[in-house]
């Protein structure tokens, strides 16, 4: 019997260790929805949720993403243990922890070893926005539509630019 055709997915998995970690992640989100492309963010922890992380890993290639975000603070492991459990490429934002300014979030993720790649972005903000920008990158191999409207975002921020700062 043919299989069933698989319905049509968010190509974009947002995973984060906590609800803490929405107000970093949104950014993602935030940028992904401005560039039309779609995503679905779920709390995963690595450490207070182990089987839901275990089973979102396994299984996020067949549910139909095609990359993954990953985002924690602290003792930062969800996205060295998702990259540890999938084919697909994950990009792990370190989240901004409260003690030691998301250093600690930063080398969790980070220091993988070798043969377990993730691809490591900038503490906080910035890196959750250009997580979201690297996921559409690589969406948009395959996608001109996307690559498109990529290409008009970043003319729109090279736009925005002033040639000279505005004095007091
Ligand atoms: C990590 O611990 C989460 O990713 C979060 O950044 C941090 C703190 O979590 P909460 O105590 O705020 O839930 O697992």
């Amino acid at each position: 019997m043919a299989a069933e055709p698989r319905a049509e997915r968010a190509p974009v998995a947002i995973v984060m260790g906590s609800q803490s970690d929405w107000a970093t992640m949104s950014h993602a989100a935030e940028t992904l929805g401005a560039l039309g492309v779609g995503h679905e963010a779920r709390i995963v922890s690595a450490h207070r949720t182990p089987d839901r992380l275990v089973a979102f890993a396994k299984g996020a290639k067949d549910e139909g993403f095609q990359v993954v975000i990953a985002g924690a603070g602290g003792a930062a492991h969800l996205p060295g243990m998702v990259a540890s459990m999938t084919p697909l490429p994950v990009f792990g934002v370190p989240v901004q922890s409260a003690t030691l300014s998301g250093l600690d979030s930063l080398l969790s993720i980070v220091q993988m070893p070798g043969g377990v790649p993730v691809g490591t972005l900038a503490i906080g903000k910035a890196g959750a926005i250009n997580a979201a920008l690297l996921a559409a990158s690589v969406l948009a191999l395959h996608d001109e539509e996307l690559a498109g409207r990529l290409a008009a975002w970043r003319q729109a921020q090279t736009d925005s630019v002033a040639e000279t700062p505005t004095v007091a």
